[in-house]
């Protein structure tokens, strides 16, 4: 039975990789993950002119589960970057290009009156002003991030503690049933020995199949040094708000305020009931590639949900009303902001997936839902290498002294950064 599965799914690659299809690959890296034991692949793969995996439907008996699986496999492919752009078949190396667009200055309306979650600080709404920087169009990939990592032999956080925060509906029960911890304002939050930007679900995992996803287990500390060494920075909180609404005044979304326009998904969140059922509607139950569902105003993707992105500033709750031009958020703090929400958002629990909604985590804490993105006030065409050195050199003196500290803290800082964010 098994050596019967692996050859019709090996047969299916190789139509796959015949037609030279990127959608067909990534559909069957997915395929080779849910095809259970007890099923058979049915002949519909020959079915169609291309090789079948634009209409993933079985004959045959198929489970709830399985149907739900399939509608959200389809919906993958429904929010791709190439069918959001139209360019089905065209060369998939572009798929994830390390791009930046030009956001131009301009004043908006930061925050907001009516405030979706009050004590984080939405509010007030605020006039600032912000001048012209370039954005990475997408989150910062694993691709991006490994190339970081071979040029530098950087050693992200996750990887110096030893374990990072995995949500528990990705863990296999191989890498559960050694857990004894958990947080307990959200249990489903767990500690991971061994969970790192490669081993996003613990030692057992890999990143393979997901190279275009955004990295995640990355601390503000690994974000830092990653910008510094790609000649870039991480953005102010207000720079990303302001890039978030993308040309847009006062609205909920990068797209406006219907979470749904003509009832398509426009970001990678949560459907179904938190935390126990994900319906994966959106195409996705986990992270999502960087370029999927369509890019807002300015050309960005994914600002709201698949991954939370850190930004430069330290977490406070309180505002001036004040006019502001180019605000760096406080001169000192406990947290850093975090903005955009991730795939783990449900409005029930986490409706943090607004330009204006905020959250905090301690500079060294890193999960599975948090990841970032970088600016610049240049266009930065190549990526600099710089040398190690001065990578550790420039972000120590970024962060000062709190390299130190954060180890002393790390296990409040467990505890703590998932206790007042738990989504
Ligand atoms: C990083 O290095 C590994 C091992 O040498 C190599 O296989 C991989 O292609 C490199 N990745 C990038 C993005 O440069
Ligand atoms: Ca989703
Ligand atoms: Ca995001």
């Amino acid at each position: 039975m098994g050596i019967a599965i692996l050859m019709s799914s090996w047969v299916f690659v190789v139509v796959c990789l015949s037609s030279i299809d990127l959608i067909c690959t990534e559909t069957v890296a997915e395929e080779l993950v849910t095809v259970s034991e007890t099923e058979t692949i049915a002949s519909s793969h020959s079915k169609s002119s291309s090789c079948g995996c634009h209409s993933l439907k079985r004959d045959g008996l198929v489970s709830v589960d399985r149907e739900a699986s399939l509608l959200s496999e389809q919906a993958a492919v429904k929010y791709s970057k190439r069918l959001n752009d139209g360019m089905e078949g065209q060369d998939h190396r572009k798929d994830c290009p390390e791009e930046m667009v030009l956001i131009p200055a301009g004043e908006f309306l930061m925050g907001t009156n009516n405030p979706g979650i009050p004590q984080d600080g939405e509010g007030p709404q605020r006039k600032v002003h912000v001048d012209q920087f370039y954005m990475d169009v997408h989150e910062v990939s694993n691709q991006d991030f490994q190339k970081f990592v071979n040029a530098t032999g950087h050693v992200t956080e996750a990887e110096k503690f030893g374990d990072s925060f995995v949500f528990d509906g990705l863990l296999s029960e191989a890498v559960k049933s050694q857990i004894t911890q958990a947080v307990a304002a959200a249990p489903w939050w767990l500690p991971v020995r061994g969970a790192d930007w490669s081993h996003p679900e613990g030692p057992d995992s890999n990143i393979a199949d997901r190279m275009d996803h955004p990295v995640l287990h990355v601390s503000w500390s690994d974000a830092t040094a990653y910008c510094t060494w790609a000649g870039k920075r991480l953005p102010t909180e207000a720079e990303w708000e302001y890039a978030c609404r993308g040309g847009l005044s006062d609205r909920l979304y990068p797209w406006g305020n219907n979470l749904h326009p003509k009832g398509q998904h426009y970001a990678n969140l949560w459907q179904g009931e938190f935390p126990t059922y994900n319906t994966g509607e959106d195409g996705y139950t986990k992270t999502s590639p960087v370029m999927s569902f369509p890019a807002n105003g300015y050309g960005l993707y994914n600002m709201v949900g698949n991954a939370w992105e850190w930004t430069s500033d330290w977490w406070n709750v309180h505002h001036t009303t004040d006019e502001l031009h180019n605000p760096k958020g406080p001169e000192t703090g406990h947290d850093r902001v975090k903005k955009g929400g991730s795939y783990m958002c449900h409005k029930s629990y986490c409706y943090r997936y607004r330009c204006a909604a905020r959250s905090q985590n301690t500079p060294d804490s890193s999960a599975s839902n948090l990841g970032f993105r970088c600016i610049s006030e240049k266009k930065v065409d190549l990526m600099l290498q710089l040398p190690e050195w001065m990578v550790s050199w420039s972000s120590a003196k970024l962060i000062g002294g709190f390299v130190l500290q954060a180890e002393s803290l790390h296990w409040n800082t467990l505890q703590r950064s998932t206790s007042g964010e738990t989504c």
